[in-house]
């Protein structure tokens, strides 16, 4: 007979994030000797069909299509967001409020206002909150961040960060809520910037503290989502604006003294999910690509970089897995992040990234919105 605690969880959302999510919250007992076993009470999702499918799939005993209904249960603990941007901030207070321990997926919110609110409620709240950076928890950046701390760097020079995709290079592919401001609060900015802001801040310990920025909308109008089309809708209905940044480049100065340039498109044709990072310091640098994620680059200056294969014991998270050499994957930074989720609240610790942290971030990209928008720094080259 266990003598863990149980814990009920409830999760909004079953997209790609509610997978992953999900598949994080089934394996994290398995794999982490944890003082809380996780019970995946209830699912939510606006679809009664889609949400009962979803928790069949997913492993979730029940389902409710009203998220307020979702935290007022007795049997829901924690609140896991993974719902659009656009609801994390009524969703999280109302959570909040309720006593309930929260995790909410990135960006925060899609507003500093909104980011704000949420900050002041888990100050007030005695529940818990996390903000779902999974980045924090690949084994290499989390080896990184103890490089820094170790002051095997030095002092920071210049941070390379950007995040490459190209899942929206073809013009026909269709308006989803992430082209759209409304819901996603701002395009590649706002979903893969903000994870390189955060994993910069993380890495270095240090803040963004001003940024000069360039947005650009590559396709401006995209066909409409079929179900959103309406039946016989010619061409020229079914179709509808981009209202956010297909890509997003800003430099900016670290707390520290050192220089920052950060990329986020979703048009870097070829590149998948390329999250790419580069600290260069007075005394090492180190160097980090997703799509290798179990490999950390380091060079203490003499003879160039050495490949680290981050798949020791001794690695961060490491050791719960597999025999050194196995390498893990994305699902693997969201089982973690929910394992220290879990003993912090457990402990009763705060977890991290906190909401402030979230703040944090968000500032950063509002501060890119408004460098762009206005091109204060920008100057034309003269022919
Ligand atoms: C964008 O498509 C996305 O799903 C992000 O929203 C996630 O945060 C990132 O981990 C993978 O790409």
């Amino acid at each position: 007979m266990s003598d863990k605690t149980g814990i009920g969880v409830g999760m909004i959302g079953y997209a790609f994030m509610g997978r992953v999510h999900s598949q994080a919250w089934r394996s994290v007992g398995a794999f982490f000797d944890l003082p809380l076993a996780p019970r995946m009470a209830v699912i939510a999702g606006r679809s009664k069909e889609q949400t009962e499918a979803a928790a069949a799939q997913l492993g979730w005993a029940d389902v409710e299509t009203d998220w307020r209904e979702l935290i007022k249960r007795d049997d829901v603990q924690i609140v896991d967001i993974c719902t659009p941007g656009d609801s994390h901030a009524d969703i999280a207070i109302a959570a909040l409020q309720a006593g309930k321990h929260v995790i909410c997926e990135k960006p925060l919110a899609n507003t500093v206002a909104e980011a704000e609110a949420m900050v002041r409620a888990a100050a007030a709240a005695p529940g818990k909150s996390m903000v779902a950076f999974n980045y924090r928890r690949v084994p290499a950046i989390a080896l990184a961040r103890r490089y820094v701390e170790e002051g095997r760097i030095g002092e920071i020079r210049h941070v390379r960060a950007a995040y490459l995709q190209d899942w929206i290079v073809d013009p026909e592919f269709p308006l989803v809520w992430r082209l759209q401001k409304d819901k996603a609060g701002s395009g590649a900015l706002g979903d893969i910037g903000a994870h390189i802001v955060d994993a910069a801040q993380f890495i270095t310990g240090e803040n963004v503290v001003g940024v000069s920025a360039l947005t650009e909308t590559f396709i401006k109008e995209r066909p409409l989502a079929a179900e959103s089309a309406g039946l016989g809708a010619s061409r020229a209905e079914s179709t509808g604006q981009v209202t956010v940044d297909d890509a997003a480049l800003f430099i900016g100065r670290l707390s520290g003294g050192g220089l920052a340039s950060f990329e986020a498109t979703r048009f870097a044709y070829g590149r998948k999910n390329a999250m790419r990072i580069e600290i260069f310091g007075s005394r090492g640098s180190l160097a980090f690509d997703f799509e290798a994620m179990n490999e950390l680059w380091f060079s203490s200056g003499g003879g160039g970089f050495e490949r680290i294969l981050v798949t020791e014991p001794d690695h961060p998270y490491v050791g719960a897995w597999w025999p050194p050499g196995h390498g893990l994957g994305y699902e693997h930074t969201f089982t973690h992040e929910i394992k220290d989720f879990l003993e912090a609240v457990a402990t009763g610790a705060d977890p991290s990234p906190s909401f402030a942290d979230g703040l944090r971030v968000q500032r950063v990209l509002e501060a890119v919105e408004q460098s762009a928008a206005d091109g204060s720094r920008y100057t034309n080259v003269e022919d």
